[in-house]
């Protein structure tokens, strides 16, 4: 035995004694072993089979009522130093956080079985990848991580070989809100997860792993580990531009990655490629660009909203080897969500007799798990060990006011403050009030494992000689009209926000400039075959000096919230545009 897996082996057997499972079981990712946790499933009731004529191979899981997103007031980042953690984090100390941790894991799998999951995060043969091993009882977490990452036998070959990975505690407890925690230990390349079966607090490969300690290990190591989507835009001459796109919880990055062009476009040649709906790991290359992969391989994403008119990519990959989580269901058992066009719920996702009394039929986070194999416009570039190339990275938020269309920035620093400065209505993607505007930095408010204030100075800091860095871009698709409607018809008609942009990088559109960064002109942007009113397109790129004269303040507010840690840089640049503004 190698002392690698000697180690692994240790550490699963001081789990086993602290959890008293009932047996162990090392997941090797086979289809046999897939089969045989489904069968468990079904009877368990943890998964209820779907109509197998039209969604083949297709499960149900309906969480507890009380277990259905993210819970970020549960959610710790546990460093030695509280200012480590920073103000955009809840912080434990983590002698008390272990103490806490492992009080609640005493005993909580007797009778079940212990899953040992070997995972890895990005192509198994990319130097950019990293391993982690989550050991969960939780059959569902396996099921999903199995699709979500590259589990099993090959992952546990790299770590042999490797001898570094992530460790991940995960246990459903007794699903109790009250003992819930999901607690991260940088320092210690660990996560403890306990109370919760759902996406994000359980799945830890996702945003435990691969956003909250990658960001740190990032940190020291050069590169970003970023809440943003890869999409590849190929265009007519055929050459195809990679963007990263940051958006908050439920604000779009599926629907982008997966972007179906817009009649016109696509008779011009136009296509669109997918790379990741969910996160991106990337660090320059050398030749100076940044280079980027999906360190996930399935996609989790928002069932509501999605239909074949929004995203018929989405929806070509949800009718065979799916998991759907708290959906609807119709009567001849075919899942079911707000937004679909055809379908009838009969049952709500907590398996009531559907009643519009009750709220929606499908909960508003419900979500669907399909590996990204699947998609139409999956391309192989997913698998390039090296990365893709960004040309350029989008930030953007959901905010009904205010926010035009888009906007480039300056340059890199100026961009660094278009992306701390982001905010977005909250959504249902993590309990509490929906809607609210709250600041959420890169997208990376809930998932940023270390303090904000180095992330900032982290993030300037790849403005070096000779780095051919992307160009940075705000975009805001949410904007509401007086009667309360989204005045962009968003979703495939993006690509014409997306032309612009490309333009920009090749520099051949034209913009105006402004004191908040570069707008198209009317003009600039393809409306060819859109039915936008004149005047609703100048009030999409309109900047409001007023309205964004009080929104730098209260960025300049913010930023001095992060105290010493708030780099000079970034307050110098927003003190410019404040006076730009007066
Ligand atoms: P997470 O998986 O939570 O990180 O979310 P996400 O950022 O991938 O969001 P997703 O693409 O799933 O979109 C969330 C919701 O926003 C869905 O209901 C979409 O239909 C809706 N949406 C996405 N893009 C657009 C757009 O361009 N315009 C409008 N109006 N709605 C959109
Ligand atoms: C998000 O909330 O940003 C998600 C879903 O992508 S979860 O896996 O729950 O984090
Ligand atoms: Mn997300």
């Amino acid at each position: 035995m190698s002392s690698q897996l000697a180690a692994l082996n240790d550490w699963v057997h001081a789990v086993a004694r602290l959890t008293q499972p009932e047996q162990i079981h090392w997941c090797d990712g086979s289809d046999e072993e897939n089969t045989e946790l489904t069968e468990l499933m079904l009877a368990t009731g943890d998964f209820v089979k779907l109509n197998e004529k039209t969604h083949p191979n297709c499960y149900l899981h309906r969480s507890s009522p009380s277990d259905v997103a993210r819970v970020e007031h549960l959610t710790f980042v546990c460093t030695n130093r509280e200012v480590d953690a920073g103000p955009n984090n809840h912080w434990m100390g983590p002698t008390e956080a272990h103490a806490k941790m492992d009080a609640l894991y005493a005993g909580c799998m007797r009778g079940r079985t212990m899953y040992v999951v070997p995972y890895c995060m990005g192509p198994i043969e990319s130097p950019l990848a990293r391993c982690g091993v989550e050991i969960t009882d939780s059959p569902y977490v396996v099921a999903n991580m199995r699709i979500m990452t590259r589990m099993g036998a090959a992952a546990q070959a790299r770590i042999e070989r490797e001898g570094s990975f992530i460790k991940g505690l995960h246990s459903i407890g007794d699903l109790n809100p009250d003992r819930r925690f999901i607690m991260h230990f940088p320092e210690e390349l660990t996560i403890k997860s306990f109370g919760s079966g759902y996406g994000g607090n359980a799945l830890l490969g996702k945003k435990c792993h691969a956003l909250r300690i990658a960001s740190y290990q990032a940190r020291s190591e050069g590169w970003l580990a970023e809440h943003m989507l890869i999409v590849g835009i190929e265009t007519p001459k055929g050459e195809t531009h990679y963007v990263a796109a940051a958006f908050p919880s439920a604000c779009g990055k599926t629907n982008l990655a997966m972007l179906i062009p817009p009649e016109g476009y696509r008779q011009d040649g136009w296509k669109v490629w997918t790379i990741g709906d969910d996160i991106c790991w990337m660090r320059p290359g050398a030749d100076g660009r940044l280079y980027a992969i999906n360190p996930e391989s399935g996609f989790f994403g928002v069932a509501p909203g999605t239909s074949t008119k929004t995203n018929a990519n989405a929806m070509a990959m949800l009718n065979k080897d799916a998991i759907f989580t708290n959906v609807a269901v119709t009567a001849d058992n075919q899942p079911w969500w707000e937004g679909l066009s055809e379908g009838v719920p009969v049952l709500d996702w907590q398996g009531r007799p559907y009643d519009k009394a009750h709220g929606p039929a499908a909960h508003p986070n419900s979500r669907f798990t399909v590996s990204a194999k699947s998609c139409p416009s999956y391309t192989p570039r997913s698998e390039d060990p090296q990365g893709v190339p960004l040309s350029a990275i989008v930030f953007g938020g959901r905010r009904e006011s205010l926010v035009p269309l888009v906007f480039e920035a300056r340059d890199w620093t100026h961009g660094v403050l278009v992306g701390a400065a982001m905010a977005s209505e909250t959504t249902a993607a993590a309990t509490g009030a929906v809607g609210v505007v709250r600041r959420d930095s890169m997208a990376m408010k809930p998932f940023c494992g270390y303090n904000f204030g180095d992330y900032f100075k982290h993030w300037l800091s790849f403005d070096q000689p000779g780095a051919k860095l992307p160009k940075i871009f705000h975009v805001n698709w949410f904007r509401k009209g007086g009667d309360g409607k989204f005045m962009w018809p968003g979703f495939g008609d993006n690509l014409r926000v997306l032309e612009w942009m490309l333009k920009r990088v090749e520099g051949s559109a034209g913009a105006v400039e402004t004191p908040i960064g570069h707008l198209p002109n009317a003009a600039d942007l393809n409306t060819n075959g859109l039915s936008l009113p004149e005047s609703q397109l100048q009030q999409l790129l309109h900047v409001d000096r007023d309205g964004w004269y009080e929104e730098l303040t209260a960025i300049g507010d913010y930023l001095a919230g992060y105290g010493d840690q708030a780099p000079p840089n970034l307050e110098a640049e927003q003190r410019r545009i404040v006076a730009a503004l007066a």
